[in-house]
């Protein structure tokens, strides 16, 4: 036996694992952010509204390993390597968490998503949520929710809004909830259009639009304004002024990037559109919203949303449906061993 394998048995052997699991929901944004600040940070350009939703989730176990000498992720059963863009991400936010926590142990982190990953269902959001609970959690860091959140949201802006229940404002910095998951009687159906990642990422994307498209200015505006009106609209229970603001807020945020060449909707994407139009036409109140991907999300009221499902499963492109709703911020599953 080498040196190095006797120190490597007797560092297994002290064991100092310490881990922890937590699960995050994703989060939909109603009023959408979409632009930086201009700096570090990874500050939104625009407060942002949210609601958090169970029926799809990111469960997530991180153990630091004194033995180990790189962090290690696996990614719905895949081994990342070194230099994958999730693991350098993951990577960079336990430096945070060392940092925070004195030790420069590696970690290894095992993520599983219940739904598509990368492909604008925001598993991000949830990803970066279940990470930074469960690796400040592991570190020992005896954190309260808006600490894990600022934590979170310096790697993906919209993690910051998972880690809280019901619906949730991100402005500039802080991440805070708004009104609990009863405040509106809200089903989200995501319509799943494809299984495969997207070409263009979030921060990919944002990025662009801010340096090419003419609209970015009068979208800032626009979204600022929108976002207070919606927060009024929640508060009163008023669904139908809601959903008239986040259909409008999701147009408005894709014509921005479209100005820029940046695409995310497909054939899909729009027939569906045009089926929850055609719904509320005829007097099912349906509103459509669209993220960084081809998928429509279509807000629905409870008691409406088997009426609204059938409708939407026939439309030509939807490959399946997910029912979500209004649910609860990330939370820990197990603490240390
Ligand atoms: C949102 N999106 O408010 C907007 C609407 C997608 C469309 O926030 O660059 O993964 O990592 O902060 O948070 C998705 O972007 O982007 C997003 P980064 P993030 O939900």
């Amino acid at each position: 036996m080498t040196v190095k394998q006797t120190s490597a048995l007797a560092g297994a052997q002290q064991d100092q694992a310490r881990a922890a699991t937590a699960l995050a929901h994703p989060n939909i944004a109603l009023a959408k952010y979409w632009g930086k600040r201009e700096g570090d940070g990874n500050i939104p350009a625009v407060p942002s509204l949210s609601v958090t939703l169970s029926g799809m989730s990111t469960t997530t176990t991180v153990s630091f390993d004194d033995t180990l000498v790189d962090d290690e992720l696996v990614l719905n059963g895949e081994p990342q390597a070194h230099d994958a863009r999730a693991k350098v991400r993951a990577t960079q936010l336990l430096d945070r968490v060392r940092a925070a926590a004195s030790t420069t142990s590696r970690a290894r982190i095992e993520s599983v998503n219940d739904f598509p990953t990368a492909s604008g269902l925001a598993s991000s959001a949830s990803g970066f949520a279940a990470l930074a609970l469960a690796s400040a959690t592991a570190a020992g860091l005896d954190w309260d929710p808006s600490r894990v959140a600022d934590l979170a949201r310096r790697s993906s802006a919209s993690a910051a809004r998972s880690l809280f229940s019901g619906f949730v404002e991100l402005e500039g910095l802080i991440a805070r909830a708004v009104a609990g998951p009863a405040a509106l009687d809200l089903r989200v159906l995501v319509c799943v259009t494809t299984e495969a990642e997207k070409a263009t990422s979030s921060t990919v994307g944002m990025k662009l639009t801010q340096a090419a498209s003419p609209y970015y200015e009068a979208w800032v505006t626009d979204a600022t304004r929108s976002h207070l009106t919606m927060r009024d609209a929640l508060l009163r229970g008023d669904f139908s002024h809601v959903g008239e603001l986040a259909e409008r807020s999701a147009l408005a945020m894709h014509a921005c990037a479209m100005a820029a060449g940046i695409v995310y909707v497909t054939g899909a994407t729009l027939s569906a559109l045009a089926e929850v139009r055609a719904m509320r036409a005829s007097g099912l109140e349906t509103y459509g919203t669209i993220d960084a991907g081809p998928h429509l999300k279509c807000l629905v009221r409870a008691e409406e949303a088997v009426r609204a499902r059938a409708r939407l499963e026939a439309v030509p492109g939807v490959l399946r449906i997910i029912e979500t709703a209004p649910g609860d911020g990330a939370r820990l599953l197990g603490g240390p061993p």
